[in-house]
């Protein structure tokens, strides 16, 4: 990846310039830059950085609003650049993030990744009550549960989710992946997930993994 659009990137997303980020996609993917590669490799690093800054009191909640909105632009041209290549036989998976939780930029970098590798996405999207997510589940007869939690406030809802779907005897029926930046190998062993990922391309060969492919 060129360091010029590395570098681009981080400074469209950190000044939350969309008009500048959405060029910089639009023109990258023109170029035949790999679109995935074009998110893994600059804009990921971006919003990092401005979590980042976040986190140390530099940059401030309208202007992280601001800034997710434009990673929010940037999946969304990303997506529609991704060969649609759903094909049953990889797999259906069902993924939201959890109640209580809008963070849900990572949730879109994991169905993207899913969907560029074949498997068939139902996203509920996020705040998504646990108790709908067992009823979609069953009634979509998907093959995997994805949660995604981004406060440590809310992670708990992947707990419940464990105990809903073993209360309704339908634990059995499906594998269950958690993931989302608080969440750890630990903690998916702790509630009784059959995995955990650390980001989209782990995700991927952790539900191959768990789907024995
Ligand atoms: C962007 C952002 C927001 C945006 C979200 C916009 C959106 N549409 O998503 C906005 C501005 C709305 C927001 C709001 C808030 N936020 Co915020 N936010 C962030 C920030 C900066 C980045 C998150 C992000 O998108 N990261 C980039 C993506 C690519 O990474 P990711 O989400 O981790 O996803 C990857 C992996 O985790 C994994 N993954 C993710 N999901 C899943 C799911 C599955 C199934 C799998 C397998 C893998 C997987 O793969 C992804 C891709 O690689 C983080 C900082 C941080 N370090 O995480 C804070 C952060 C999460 N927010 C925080 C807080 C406190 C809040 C607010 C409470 C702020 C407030 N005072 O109002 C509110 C809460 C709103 C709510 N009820 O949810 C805290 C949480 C602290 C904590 N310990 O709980 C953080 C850590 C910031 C901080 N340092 O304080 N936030």
């Amino acid at each position: 990846m060129d360091a010029k659009i590395i570098e681009s990137a981080k400074e469209a997303v950190i000044k939350h310039d969309m008009d500048k980020a959405i060029e910089l996609t639009n023109s990258s993917i023109a170029d035949g830059v790999n679109p995935l590669e074009l998110m893994n490799d600059a804009f990921i690093p971006a919003i990092n950085a401005v979590g980042d800054l976040f986190g140390r009191g530099q940059l401030f909640l309208p202007e992280l609003v601001q800034a997710a909105d434009v990673m929010k632009a940037v999946t969304a041209l990303i997506n529609d650049a991704l060969p649609d290549k759903a094909d049953e036989k990889a797999g259906t998976i069902l993924i939201a993030t959890v109640k209580g939780d809008v963070h849900d930029i990572g949730k879109g970098i994991v169905v993207s990744m899913l969907n560029a590798n074949g498997f068939t996405v139902h996203d509920l999207g996020r705040d998504v009550a646990t108790e709908l997510i067992v009823d979609k589940a069953i009634e979509l007869d998907v093959d995997v549960i994805g949660t995604s939690a981004l406060l440590t406030t809310t992670m708990g809802c992947q707990k419940d989710l464990e105990k809903i779907l073993k209360d309704k005897g339908v634990r059995d029926k499906f594998k269950t992946i958690v993931g989302g930046a608080p969440v750890t190998v630990r903690w998916a062993d702790k509630i009784g997930a059959d995995a955990y990922a650390e980001d989209a391309q782990d995700a991927v060969v952790k539900i191959k993994a768990l789907l024995g492919k």
